[in-house]
C-alpha cells in the first residue's frame, strides 16, 4: 500500500510557504530593481568562501539574489524556512559555532549579538540557540522553541516570551528558561530542539548565527553516560550540511592539531572551504608561545583555510564575576589587540576582534544566501512534486467514519483474498516455522471483520 509519510506531509505544507515566500522575494526584487545593489561582489574576505562553488540549478526560474537588492527578503525567506523546520529536509545555508566545551563559543556570540547568552563556568549550552538579528532603531526580541521530530503538543508548550527596550535585561533569563524547558521536556541533557531568538536592535548586524553545545569527552557528576554521543549526533546534523559554515572555536592556548572540532571539520570539509577556525582566549597564551599562535593566525602553520583564521578575546570568568558588561568587554578586547605584541604589529587588522568578525560574517552570510537560493528553491520544488504525486496515488482519502470503515473492509477483503490460496495450499508459515491452518486464518479474518464493524 502506498503510504504518505510525515516527511511528505510536512514538506507539502512547507512548499505552500515557499510559493508565498518566493513570490514575496520576487516582488521585492522587482520593486527595488532600480535600487543600488548592496551585495558585495567585490567582497574579498569571502570570495573563495563556502558557496562560491555552488553551481546554479538550471530548473529554477526565480531571479538570482545578485539581480536586485531584495537581500532582506531572501534572508527573511531562509529564516522562515528554518522556523518551519525545512532544514530537516533541505540543507539551508547557516553559520554555526562549534567546538569543545568551554572553548568560548557562547562568549563569542554574546559579544557579536550584545546579548548575554547562557555562558560561564557553570552554565553550559544544552541545545542549539539560533540568534536571528536585524538592524533596527527599536529594540525588541521574541524567544520561542522550535521542536524537532515531534508534533507540538500541550506537554511541550512554551509560551513565546517577548521583550522590548523596557525589559531588555530579561532576555537572557528567557533564553535560559527556554533551554531548561527543552531539557526538562525531553528528559535529556542535550537536545536537538532549537531556542529561537528573533531580535532587532540598533547595533545588531543583519546576521543569523547558531550557538551549539560543546563537545564533551566524558560525563561529569550527575550527567548521563550518553551525553557525549547525544552532542556528537547533534553536531553531526550541522557538520554534514554542506551549506553550513563551521565557526570552529578553539582556545589559543590549546594545541591546534589536537583539537577535536578541527578533526571533525576536516573530515566533512577536507578542502577547508567552509571552516573558519576562531581562536579564543589569547590572554591565556603562555608567555613566549605567542609567536606560534601568530603563525597559526596568519595561516603559516597549517593547510590553507580558504576563509582564513580569526582571533577574538572574550570576557574571562573573573570579568564575568565582576559583572563586566559586554560593552566594556569589547573595549577591553580592542585595547588588548591594539596594545599587545605580537597582535599590535600584525598589519591585517581584519584578522582579529569581534567587530571585524561581525562584518566578515555579515558579508559571508549574504554571499551564502544569494549563491544557494536557486538550488534550494529547486530542491524544494522537486520534493514537493514527489510528495504531490505520492498524495495523488493515494486516491480519495476517507473523510468520515463510514468511509473509513468501507476502506478498511476493502483492504481486509483484498488481504483475505490474496492469502486464501496460500492457506488452502498449507503454505502459510508463521514465526518459528509454524504452519497456519485454515482455522487460524478464518479466526484472523473474523477478527478483522469484527473490528471493522458494519459500514
Ligand atoms: N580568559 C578568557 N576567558 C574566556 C574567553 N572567552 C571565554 N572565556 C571563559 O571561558 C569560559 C567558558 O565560556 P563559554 O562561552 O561559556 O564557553 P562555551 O564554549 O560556550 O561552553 P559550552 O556551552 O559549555 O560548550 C567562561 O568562564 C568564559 O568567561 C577569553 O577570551 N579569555
Ligand atoms: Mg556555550
Amino acid at each position: 500500500m502506498i503510504k504518505i509519510t510525515l516527511f511528505q506531509a510536512v514538506l507539502y505544507s512547507c512548499c505552500v510557504l515557499v510559493v508565498f515566500c518566493v513570490g514575496d522575494a520576487v516582488e521585492a526584487v522587482q520593486y527595488q530593481a532600480h535600487d543600488e545593489d548592496r551585495t558585495p561582489d567585490h567582497d574579498t574576505s569571502t570570495k573563495h568562501g563556502v558557496a562560491a562553488h555552488e553551481p546554479r540549478s538550471s530548473t529554477s526560474n526565480a531571479p538570482h539574489p545578485h539581480e536586485g537588492s531584495g537581500y532582506e527578503q531572501y534572508r527573511g525567506f531562509m529564516n522562515k524556512l528554518a522556523q518551519f523546520n525545512v532544514d530537516e529536509y533541505v540543507d539551508l545555508p547557516m553559520i554555526a559555532v562549534m567546538g569543545d566545551t568551554s572553548s568560548g563559543k557562547s562568549s563569542l556570540l554574546s559579544m557579536i549579538s550584545m546579548v548575554e547568552l547562557p555562558s560561564n563556568d557553570k552554565l553550559t549550552t544544552r541545545c542549539p540557540i539560533r540568534l536571528q538579528m536585524h538592524t533596527k532603531e527599536s529594540k525588541s526580541a521574541t524567544v520561542k522553541i522550535i521542536w524537532k521530530d515531534i508534533p507540538e503538543g500541550p506537554d511541550f508548550e512554551f509560551i513565546p516570551r517577548k521583550v522590548t527596550e523596557a525589559n531588555w535585561d530579561d532576555l537572557t533569563g528567557y533564553i535560559l528558561d527556554a533551554q531548561k524547558h527543552i531539557v526538562a521536556k525531553r528528559n535529556k541533557e542535550a537536545a536537538r530542539d532549537v531556542v529561537s531568538v528573533e531580535m532587532t536592535c540598533p547595533h545588531c548586524e543583519d546576521l543569523t548565527l547558531i550557538d551549539l553545545p560543546g563537545i564533551v569527552r566524558s560525563h561529569g557528576k550527575g550527567e548521563s553516560a550518553g551525553l557525549s554521543q547525544d552532542i556528537e549526533a547533534l553536531l553531526s546534523d550541522y557538520l554534514t550540511n554542506p551549506r553550513c559554515v563551521i565557526l570552529a572555536v578553539l582556545p589559543a592556548n590549546v594545541d591546534f592539531h589536537n583539537s577535536q572540532i578541527m578533526a571533525e571539520a576536516l573530515k566533512v570539509d577536507p578542502d577547508t572551504k567552509r571552516t573558519i577556525p576562531v581562536l579564543t582566549k589569547p590572554d591565556l597564551i603562555d608567555s613566549g608561545a605567542e609567536g606560534g599562535v601568530k603563525e597559526l593566525l596568519l595561516g603559516e602553520k597549517t593547510e590553507h583555510f580558504e576563509i582564513g583564521f580569526h582571533m577574538v578575546k572574550g570576557r574571562g570568568q573573573e570579568a564575568l564575576n565582576k559583572k563586566t558588561t559586554i560593552e566594556e568587554g569589547l573595549a577591553q578586547e580592542a585595547s588588548f589587540f591594539y596594545n599587545k605584541e605580537p597582535w599590535r604589529g600584525i598589519e591585517d587588522k581584519t584578522l582579529f576582534g569581534t567587530t571585524a568578525l561581525r562584518v566578515k560574517l555579515g558579508k559571508l552570510q549574504m554571499k551564502l544566501i544569494r549563491l544557494s537560493f536557486h538550488n534550494i528553491v529547486s530542491e524544494m520544488k522537486e520534493k514537493r512534486d514527489s510528495a504531490v504525486s505520492s498524495r495523488q496515488e493515494l486516491g480519495v482519502i476517507p473523510s468520515n467514519l463510514t468511509e473509513k470503515r468501507a476502506l478498511f473492509r476493502k483492504v481486509t477483503d483484498d488481504f483475505c483474498r490474496s492469502i486464501g490460496p496460500l492457506v488452502f495450499g498449507g503454505q502459510l508459515i508463521g514465526g518459528g516455522g509454524k504452519h497456519f491452518g485454515s482455522k487460524t486464518l478464518c479466526r484472523v479474518s473474523f477478527g478483522i471483520e469484527s473490528v471493522s464493524g458494519d459500514s
